[in-house]
């Protein structure tokens, strides 16, 4: 059976780009291997050390093209106010004509793969198909690692009839001719320019994200920038956390966290380390299933130390892009080893030379598969998904936000979501410890005025009581010496005991302005030799600094004009009418 639409959609694409070759993808395995000969016959991969990292393979991708593009990437709505003041916006028409003079011929030569998807469990309700039309033969092997790809798919689109329609072209990969657009409307992506993961494997920021957030919008659901985890507990119970953070402070690594041997019997099992679908069930509670089939990390700063999950996942069945390599083939890159080892090859291939930079970019990645890490949740496929105690936030503050604090209800969640903030990184361009405003880290992926993202948050409120409690963290503060003052990493499963406490009606807390905070006390510290006051220096606020700090989320409130959430600049103005003491 096959898809009238489908066939129409990749009739046309095909007489605008005109490929030499269309190949229907079935996701079969004989149908990968033969991709990765294609690849490593033409140089585009090249197979690493097959007895440390069997059917392991490096990919270099165009040194302009390292990372997603911000400024190339719009929201093509036919009003502009509804693409909202935070994303770029460019009229649907215009938008067409701009982009398919592009991709007028630039498949010549090459084959047009279709990739059918699905976004979500095979079974799950909540699953969104797409298909990916692309002559990346890159992307489409990136797709059968990231989704589920292929024949199960085609299926759907045939029996359904919906499907996202992505059309992706690398082009010429100048960034002149680069853009990344989205037709919310019209559930249509169409990038050109760019092979890289966030603007070329559509199914990810471009569907599950951006066109995803506005069809939750609609249809009453949330779609997410989260990790999702399940947080075994000694009782053997499992409890799920979704958490939201900007990047640069550990999301993966929390997603995959190994509690040290002090906590006995606890365990953290992961659903998800990026995204989440939530929507809200009969029992009044938030269920969350992870879009995705696979993860495509960040490298630098992975290892044993950080991440031992994730390193055991990256031993097989991978695919590296812009690491460095050893001389006998073995991925690396900074902060896998103290020291990099001798005659190393940097990231675009040259020996290794540190006046260059870093041996692998910054943006180094990898790509495997869900199914390799030893942790993956056995909710994993579950269509249903799992049901979400708890929501975090968080952000990197070397001050001001203490370890942890819970709203005080789903409003003021959303407040304290809506005002992430954290501060930049050398890894980052621009200048190192500037705030940047981050609301619910999906800054660069709500597909629609984040005015509006807000309310659909705020909406939720009235709908249940059984909602997820809403908390902030803060892995980060540093004392006068700039130290760190929280060992972090697997010691933060005990901030996730208090907020599971929280969520049980235990767990000591003190009421503030903004929030609830653990007493010193609250939060086991036994073993960690933290100094005296150290406990009391993370639960305590600085009243004067707060109300600055609320002074600059309101500022950024301000652009979003009309559109702003009235119970949101309510929440700014309570939290400072109570640091006045008021
Ligand atoms: O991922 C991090 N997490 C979350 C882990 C579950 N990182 C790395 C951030 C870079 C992406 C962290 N870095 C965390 C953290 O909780 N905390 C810190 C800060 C820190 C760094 C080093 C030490 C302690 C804290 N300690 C020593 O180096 C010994
Ligand atoms: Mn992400």
């Amino acid at each position: 059976m096959m898809n009238g639409e489908l066939q129409a959609w990749v009739d046309k694409a095909a007489k605008l780009t005109q490929p030499d070759r269309i190949h229907w993808c079935d996701g079969s395995q004989d149908e990968f291997e033969n991709l990765i000969n294609v690849m490593l016959k033409s140089g585009d991969l090249i197979a690493l050390n097959s007895e440390t990292h069997p059917n392991c393979h490096l990919h270099r991708s165009d040194s302009s093209d390292v990372a997603r593009t911000e400024h190339l990437t719009f929201i093509c709505t036919r009003s502009k106010v509804d693409a909202g003041p935070t994303n770029n916006w460019m009229d649907p028409e215009d938008a067409h004509r701009n982009v398919d003079a592009l991709f007028a011929g630039s498949m010549k030569g090459r084959t047009m793969y279709v990739v059918p998807y699905i976004m979500g469990p095979l079974q799950s309700p909540y699953a969104s198909l797409g298909v990916e039309l692309t002559d990346s033969p890159y992307v489409v092997a990136s797709m059968r690692i990231m989704t589920r790809m292929g024949q199960p798919a085609m299926e759907k689109i045939a029996q359904t009839g919906t499907f996202v329609k992505g059309l992706h072209s690398t082009g010429d990969l100048s960034p002149e001719r680069r853009f990344i657009m989205h037709f919310p409307e019209e559930r249509m992506i169409k990038s050109i320019g760019s092979g890289y993961g966030g603007n070329a494997l559509l199914g990810k920021k471009c569907h599950a994200l951006r066109l995803g957030s506005w069809d939750a919008r609609r249809e009453g659901w949330l779609a997410e920038h989260m990790l999702i985890v399940g947080v075994e507990v000694p009782t053997g119970e499992t409890h799920y956390i979704a958490a939201a953070f900007p990047s640069a402070c550990g999301k993966t690594n929390l997603a995959m966290l190994i509690p040290p041997a002090s906590q006995k019997g606890y365990k953290i099992w992961t659903v998800g380390d990026d995204i989440a679908w939530m929507h809200l069930a009969e029992d009044g509670r938030l269920w969350a299933v992870n879009p995705e089939a696979g993860i495509f990390g960040v490298a630098p700063g992975t290892s044993e130390q950080t991440n031992a999950y994730m390193m055991s996942a990256v031993q097989r069945d991978t695919i590296f892009t812009n690491v460095a390599v050893t001389p006998d083939g073995q991925p690396w890159w900074e902060g896998l080893s103290k020291e990099p080892p001798p005659q190393l090859t940097d990231w675009q291939g040259r020996s290794y030379d540190p006046g260059n930079g870093t041996a692998a970019h910054p943006n180094s990645r990898f790509t495997v598969t869900n199914s390799r890490l030893p942790n993956i949740s056995p909710e994993f496929e579950a269509p249903n998904g799992v049901p979400i105690s708890a929501i975090l936030f968080g952000g990197r503050r070397a001050s001001l936000a203490p370890l942890v604090f819970q709203s005080l209800n789903w409003e003021h969640g959303v407040f304290v979501g809506a005002s992430v903030g954290s501060e930049t990184t050398a890894a980052a361009t621009g200048k190192v410890g500037v705030v940047r405003r981050d609301p619910m880290a999906m800054l660069p992926f709500c597909g629609y005025n984040m005015a509006d993202y807000w309310s659909h948050w705020l909406s939720f409120g009235a709908k249940s009581d059984a909602l997820p409690k809403i908390f902030n963290v803060n892995w980060f503060r540093q004392d006068a010496d700039g130290n760190f003052m929280w060992p972090g990493f697997g010691e933060n499963l005990r901030v996730l005991r208090w907020i599971l406490d929280r969520c049980q009606g235990r767990g000591a807390a003190t009421r503030t302005p903004i929030g609830y905070l653990p007493t010193p006390e609250a939060i086991d510290t036994s073993g960690l030799g933290l100094g005296p006051d150290t406990m009391t220096e993370l639960t305590t606020i600085d009243k004067e600094a707060w109300l600055e700090e609320i002074e600059d989320i309101e500022g950024f409130f301000t652009k979003f004009g009309e559109r702003m959430p009235k119970a949101l600049l309510n929440q700014a103005a309570r939290v400072k009418n109570e640091l006045r003491g008021g």
